[in-house]
């Protein structure tokens, strides 16, 4: 804990508008001791984070959480608005953790949080909702939606800026504008904020404006000056915005850490009897030197030192990253396939891609948070004879599904889908864990769905897919691999075959990923009770299942076992009952994997797997259960 005698004294945004403004400056500083404390123990959001004090803080004394509603975009930046709506206490120092809060915001949460995400690009149009149910049903808070630049990368952004001025009158947006993304923000959007905030006919109108009120806050005379200034100043003298080409009254650039001039601002978008948009420059990482010079490696850590900004390494002689592997595999891969292209969603080095972005650059596509865009560009190009690989987390990829139907699979074409973060993301939570890719892929004609158990299997599994002539996704989890070797030329591995790591008598299991291992562990401990073991199956393929391996297990076994890091529902054990029962074939199958609701953050992915019952221990227990009478009878067998 940190020495935050201000910070302590704010249960709610009350309190916080009675703080004199000298207490208001000590009170920025005791917030960004407490985030750098909190995250430098649980890892986090530190640059987004320590980029919106003075905005959150302005925010809050602005308008009246929870009447008046925040959309957060993204919501990583939340933590400063935890801490101002009465969550000082030690689940904060905990944030991300089983006991911790949430790294992002969720409505479960606190009523300040209106509006849950962790998902980029939906602050808009979940303000714009709020707005127009505000409208009809007659009453008149406000809502404000909180963007970042990168936010303007994203489809739904724009999609919700087309539909604002003909849907409400009332309609405030604050883009806090920092120049990142994680990377450094892509496009045109980027590239259009730079050149509103270099032009001095916006900076001249700013400070005309800026003067005005400061002098004279809130009002609706305030209103008509500006309205006026505006006018006068921006019809002689400059074009106007793109968002005032929308209906949006544009203001900026604001100074995103002078709070004073902020609340003047928010004051007056409160009056504005059209949609505005006030363009906040933010710092990301401000006060954190370390942070501010790296605002990629700094966007999200994991512990660090606080006081010389060392984060923690992991061993020299760890394993690599599942992500590390897939870029140097793709690189090695593309060294001697010219067709071979790779394309980011803005996550250049969180998918592993930067390191083919170094060895390939006019391979090398960031579309910025754009994964339905992303999926289209990709089908364009396998059209023409490349083979594009798509690298997106699995849960982001969620939002591409439609093109991956229409435009992907239906028409057959040869695009790869790397989707990592495939299983939990733990300390992120049910946002971001992706438990639904095999549900939501297993469904879709001509989609090969494959999860390597180790890293030479997945360098393997990318060689086979960008060479298979088809849709192909490749699922593995966030984290480090097994630690073999990695050979220096993938082979193609036959579609729809399976691989039997071991032979046994109880019955068979099949699994995916690193439950593989798990399972040959599971094995052991039933060799070592009962001196029997599984035929253990790594299945290699969700889809196609190996059917004829499965049909002979079903003919052979009474007890066939699934294990799988996705939701069982639509799961590689759904796949298996359903093959074996369409071919009358009636084996206990015990499926494991993940329930019919949001898993919430945690610890670790073993914290989570315990307390879901999916660690080691508890499924041995389980499947020894389904087996006893024939660990029995196998018993007095042998006496
Ligand atoms: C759909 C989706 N794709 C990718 C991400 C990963 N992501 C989280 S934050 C972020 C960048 C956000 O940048 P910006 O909105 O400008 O906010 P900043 O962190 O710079 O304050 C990205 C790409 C995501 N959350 N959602």
């Amino acid at each position: 804990m940190t020495n935050s005698p201000i910070l302590e004294g704010i249960k709610s945004p009350t309190e916080l508008k009675e703080l004199s403004s000298s207490d208001i400056q000590l009170l920025s500083t005791e917030i960004r001791d407490r985030i750098i404390h909190s995250t430098s123990i649980n890892g986090g959001h530190v640059g987004p984070n320590l980029g919106v004090v003075e905005l959150t803080i302005a925010l809050h004394i602005a308008f009246n959480s929870p009447r008046d509603s925040f959309c957060w975009d993204v919501s990583h930046q939340g933590y400063v608005h935890k801490l101002l709506t009465g969550r000082t206490d030690e689940r904060f120092d905990k944030i991300r953790n089983s006991d911790g809060y949430s790294g992002f915001l969720s409505r479960d949460e606190s009523e300040h949080d209106s509006y849950g995400a962790g998902h980029a690009g939906t602050a808009l149009s979940a303000a714009l909702g709020m707005c127009m149910a505000r409208d009809l049903k007659g009453s008149d808070e406000h809502v404000v939606a909180i963007a970042g630049d990168a936010a303007f990368t994203c489809g739904i952004t724009l999609e919700a800026l087309n539909n604002i001025a003909c849907s409400t009158k009332k309609f405030i947006l604050v883009l806090n504008d920092n120049e990142w993304s994680i990377a450094k923000n892509v496009g045109a959007f980027s590239k259009y904020f730079n050149e509103l905030i270099a032009n001095p006919v916006y900076n001249k109108f700013h400070k005309d404006a800026e003067a005005f009120l400061s002098a004279m806050p809130g009002g609706k005379s305030l209103m008509k000056f500006v309205s006026k200034a505006k006018r006068d100043t921006k019809e002689l003298l400059a074009p106007s915005s793109i968002f005032e080409k929308l209906g949006i009254r544009y203001l900026g650039p604001i100074d995103g850490h002078d709070i004073d001039s902020l609340v003047h601002f928010f004051e007056f978008a409160k009056e504005s009897d059209e949609p505005i948009v006030l363009h906040i420059l933010t710092e990301k990482g401000r006060g954190y030197p370390v942070a501010l010079k790296e605002p990629e490696k700094w966007h999200g850590s994991g512990p660090f030192n606080k006081e010389t900004g060392l984060m923690a390494s992991s061993p020299v002689d760890s394993p690599p990253k599942y992500q590390d592997v897939f870029g140097d595999s793709l690189s090695l891969i593309a060294k001697s396939d010219d067709r071979v292209v790779g394309i980011t969603a803005a996550m250049p080095s969180g998918t592993g891609l930067d390191s083919f972005q170094e060895n390939f650059p006019g391979r090398f596509f960031d579309v910025g948070i754009a994964e339905e865009h992303a999926v289209l560009l990709a089908a364009g190009m396998a059209c023409k004879g490349l083979r594009p690989v798509c690298a997106i987390y699995s849960t982001f990829l969620q939002r591409a599904f439609d093109p991956i139907v229409h435009d992907v699979c239906l028409q057959d074409l040869p695009v790869t889908f790397c989707l990592d973060r495939a299983g939990l993301s733990p300390n992120d939570g049910p946002t971001h864990h992706g438990l639904f890719d095999i549900s939501y892929l297993s469904c879709i004609p001509n989609a090969v769905i494959m999860q390597p158990r180790h890293e030479d299997e997945l360098q393997n599994m990318l060689y086979t897919s960008i060479n298979h002539g088809g849709p192909a996704f490749i699922r593995y989890p966030r984290g480090t691999a097994l630690g073999v070797p990695i050979s220096s030329s993938p082979v193609k591995l036959d579609i729809g075959k399976a691989e039997i790591m071991e032979e046994g008598t109880l019955g068979s299991i099949w699994a995916i990923g690193d439950f593989v291992q798990e399972a040959l562990s599971i094995n052991q401990m039933f060799f070592d009770k009962f001196g029997s073991k599984f035929t253990i199956v790594n299945a290699r393929f969700i889809k196609p299942l190996d059917s004829s391996l499965l049909l002979k297990h079903g003919k052979e076994f009474d007890l066939i076992v699934s294990i799988e890091d996705g939701v069982l529902k639509g799961g590689l054990g759904s796949s298996i009952s359903e093959l074996l029962n369409d071919n009358n074939l009636n084996p206990k199958v015990r499926r494991f994997g993940w329930p019919d609701e949001f898993i919430s953050h945690g610890s670790s992915v073993s914290q989570l797997r315990k307390q879901h019952h999916l660690d080691t221990l508890t499924i041995f227990q389980k499947i020894s259960q389904d087996i006893s009478y024939k660990l029995n009878m196998e018993k007095q067998l042998v006496s």
